[in-house]
């Protein structure tokens, strides 16, 4: 349940030096971060290092000193050395016999405690003393949960939030989550689905709302809403009922006015509103022929007066036609939003998947981001493994993101990284940032599977900082997780470093997409159900050929939706990389790679050796038995060998596809064989 904040005791073999006993905590109030950080501290430190600690309000000499840098320069006068800190950010230094924590606010506070107790639990007595401040603003999380407690694409369990309709009465897990999103430094959480449920904004439910957000506050997580355009019309109980929703409706207007003060009335700092607009049967504002950018706006201005904002997302597209050669879903996101670009109010901020597409195992970063200059950006990345195994696959997804976010877009043909851009740098931004679909349920594990808990600590940590090595940040969950056996961080790390090429090498590689089942389940494979539908996820696989063309100069002509350098590299098979080849080109299966081999050797290739390695992960947890205790242990491997089975499943299912498909056999003699 504590996911990595377990605190467990470190071994009898590491040694430590004087740790001071007293906490001094700046601020008292109970419902202040700074008062849950001494709390924290003195529960870590106690159970990390079997030492009792007094939390205080006087400093004798040796002290941790815990408070906002403002509350500690009341109190004792400037620091020695000037810090630098941005908002969020903490200065944590363990110098000398004293150790400080010292946030910009109450947050950043809070952070920092959680900082050095990371260290302490990983057994980490080192002196420091340095500022740490966050990339960007906005580092959320959003939970798919419907009111009746289902999670859409949540694979751990049932809501922690609502139950039959409204909000459950037990919050103890809601104040467990918020402290695991407060440790990474998470500042805000959107409770309810995208496709969202007008029901909602009942005043009982507003009233719920409150609950969760008083119970979170203390870790300095804040709640946000996701909306459902339509609701004015919904017959809301409670509310007004209106006949329309168009968004330039004073009526309307109105009704979203009324409400949204209810909800400050209830949540006084509530983060801001979720929009899923026009977007796969969603109601919004062009059903009445206004534009995007005045349905977002309507929310915007709803929320302006108490400092809210309004994350309004790019994932609008319509179904399309697979015999028109140039229709493509890639482009929806650059058609609808770039024509929109300077029509969003300051405190709209844009909600980008890190993919043209949709959580794919393998997607060039989205256009987008290269082609909104006078809008506030964020990227939506995925915890929850919608497309990428649903936690019954061991994937590591880090790596996958910072092909993303380390990303050149090559705007003005200059340096212009993807993290740059969302964290306002690259156009001069003040908002922007992180927000990752999360999923966490009731089950004890949060996520379902132990190890895909690293992928929620690594999310926290690379919004925080984006530069950060992802093979680190994932030692470092497995120190805090599993303890602090050598063989245990390098076997569980390998196998994580491993993962998310093993699984695109049996799901679908050359940038083919997760060639998934995309109609009902998103599990299992099914390559065939790609194509000859509207969803626009086309490989467009025939005897010959296979790939879509999106170049300008014969295809869809989403290559050219990117700056000019980067334009030009995908323009070309030549200057394509072999991992996004199929993604932007339509060529035989014979074509030549830059690896010598031909595209369907490839996918015969590819698909064994990910099968292969997915395979070693089960026995090579086995090595850890005794190392882990029984119950992680069991649950572990009943998942990895779970894995071993499917990606034999999903290997076979693929090559026979293709196999059949083409007619071209197997250099190795397998396909067809086993
Ligand atoms: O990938 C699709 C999912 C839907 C999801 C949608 C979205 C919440 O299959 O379940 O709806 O994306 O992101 O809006």
């Amino acid at each position: 349940l504590s996911g990595w904040l377990r605190y467990a005791p470190l071994p009898s073999s590491v040694s430590w030096p004087y740790i001071p006993h007293n906490i001094v905590v700046l601020n008292t109030t109970k419902t202040s971060p700074v008062y849950t950080a001494g709390q924290e501290l003195q529960r870590g430190i106690q159970s990390i290092l079997g030492q009792d600690c007094y939390v205080s309000s006087d400093s004798t000499h040796e002290s941790i000193i815990v408070g906002t840098l403002d509350a500690y320069v009341n109190a004792y006068g400037n620091l020695s050395q000037t810090v630098d800190l941005k908002e969020d950010g903490f200065w944590l230094s363990t110098e000398g016999n004293t150790v400080q924590i010292l946030g910009q606010n109450e947050r950043g506070t809070l952070y920092g405690a959680f900082e050095y107790l990371s260290m302490l639990a990983q057994g980490n007595f080192s002196s420091v003393a340095y500022a740490s401040n966050p990339d960007a603003p906005i580092r959320w999380v959003n939970q798919w949960d419907n009111l009746d407690g289902s999670i859409e694409r949540g694979f751990g369990g049932a809501s922690i939030f609502f139950a039959n309709g409204s909000i459950v009465d037990d919050l103890t897990r809601v104040a467990e989550y918020a402290r695991l999103l407060a440790s990474v430094g998470i500042n805000a959480i959107v409770v309810n689905n995208v496709n969202a449920n007008s029901t909602i904004l009942t005043p009982d439910n507003i009233n719920g709302l409150g609950r969760i957000a008083d119970t979170m506050r203390p870790y300095g997580v804040q709640i946000g809403l996701s909306l459902y355009f339509a609701s004015p019309t919904q017959g809301v109980k409670g509310q007004a009922n209106l006949t329309t929703f168009d968004p330039l409706d004073s009526e309307v207007v109105t009704w979203w006015t009324n409400v949204t003060s209810q909800i400050y009335d209830a949540i006084p700092d509530m983060a801001g509103y979720l929009v899923k607009a026009n977007s796969e049967g969603q109601p919004g504002p062009i059903t009445y022929n206004r534009t995007l950018a005045e349905g977002a706006n309507l929310f915007a201005k709803a929320v302006q007066p108490y400092g809210g904002i309004v994350m309004f997302r790019a994932f609008v597209y319509n179904q399309l036609n697979e015999s028109d050669w140039k229709a493509d879903r890639a482009n929806a996101a650059v058609d609808f939003f770039k024509p929109l670009d300077g029509e969003f109010d300051d405190n709209v901020v844009v909600q980008i998947k890190y993919g043209p597409i949709d959580f794919q195992v393998r997607e060039p970063a989205s256009p987008l981001f290269a082609n909104l200059r006078k809008t506030s950006m964020a990227v939506e990345l995925q915890v929850s493994q919608e497309y990428l195994g649903q936690q019954t696959h061991l994937v590591y997804l880090p790596p996958l993101w910072e092909t993303v976010l380390g990303f050149d877009m090559r705007v003005d043909n200059e340096t212009s990284l993807v993290r740059n851009i969302l964290a306002g740098r690259t156009f001069e931004r003040s908002l922007g940032g992180y927000a990752a679909v999360v999923n966490v349920g009731t089950n004890q594990t949060w996520l379902g599977s132990h190890l895909s808990m690293a992928n929620f600590y690594a999310y926290g940590k690379l919004a925080w900082d984006p530069t950060q090595d992802t093979t680190k940040i994932h030692e470092d969950w497995t120190r805090l997780t599993f303890g602090l056996d050598q063989n245990v961080i390098d076997t569980i790390t390998q196998m994580a470093v491993e993962s998310w090429p093993a699984y695109e090498n049996y799901s679908g590689n050359l940038g083919i997409q997760t060639l998934t089942d995309i109609l009902y389940t998103h599990f299992g494979p099914n390559p065939q159900s790609q194509d000859n539908n509207g969803w626009g996820q086309w490989t467009r696989a025939d005897h010959d050929t296979i790939g879509m063309d999106r170049t300008v100069s014969n295809g869809t002509g989403f290559s050219g939706t990117y700056p000019p350098q980067i334009a030009a590299m995908y323009e070309n098979i030549s200057t394509t990389p072999d991992d996004l080849l199929l993604w932007f080109h339509h060529v035989p299966y014979t074509q030549r790679l830059k690896s010598g081999k031909t595209v369907i050797q490839h996918f015969y290739d590819a698909h064994y050796a990910g099968a292969e390695t997915a395979q070693t992960f089960a026995a090579r947890w086995q090595s850890l038995r005794g190392k882990i205790d029984d119950q992680r242990f069991d649950e572990q491997l009943y998942r990895l060998k779970y894995q071993a089975g499917h990606s034999i499943i999903w290997r076979d299912a693929i090559v026979d596809f293709y196999h059949n498909i083409s007619g071209i056999a197997d250099d190795h003699n397998r396909v067809g064989n086993h």
